[in-house]
């Protein structure tokens, strides 16, 4: 008479069901931790006369990020009024500035320290959507 181990014994359909929403349910909970471990997306922005690299950011509608901030000639400002935060940003330093988008709609980030003749019109949009 032939013995019949638990291990090679076939899988009742109710057992293999089981397993297949224990694995999903798995799989979805290790998803759910991968994004908690990574954390806010991290958005490097460059800042030189007189423009800001990229100067066009899409976000999500209340996605937290953290920008990375650099700047290569002189100390810039990096300000976005409508979300109240703001970082000076000298040269040869990495600013890490948190910020939270809102609701859907163009908002604009701006150098808000005097670097030059084309200061004014240093800026540049964050596409929420
Ligand atoms: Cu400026």
């Amino acid at each position: 008479m032939q013995k019949t181990t638990g291990f090679h014994a076939p899988a009742s359909t109710a057992r293999r069901r089981w397993l297949l929403v224990a694995a999903a349910g798995g799989a979805a909970a290790l998803a759910r931790l991968d994004a908690k471990a990574a954390g806010p997306r991290v958005i490097k922005v460059h800042a030189r006369k007189f423009i800001f690299t990229p100067d066009r950011i899409e976000l999500a509608p209340n996605e937290k990020v953290i920008f990375e901030l650099t700047a290569q000639d002189i100390i810039m400002g990096f300000s976005i009024p409508q979300l109240g935060v703001r970082a000076d940003v000298p040269p040869g330093a990495t600013v890490r500035l948190p910020a939270q988008a809102g609701t859907a709609g163009n908002v604009e980030f701006l150098c808000d320290i005097f670097c030059g003749s084309g200061h004014e019109t240093m800026n540049g949009t964050l596409v929420v959507a």
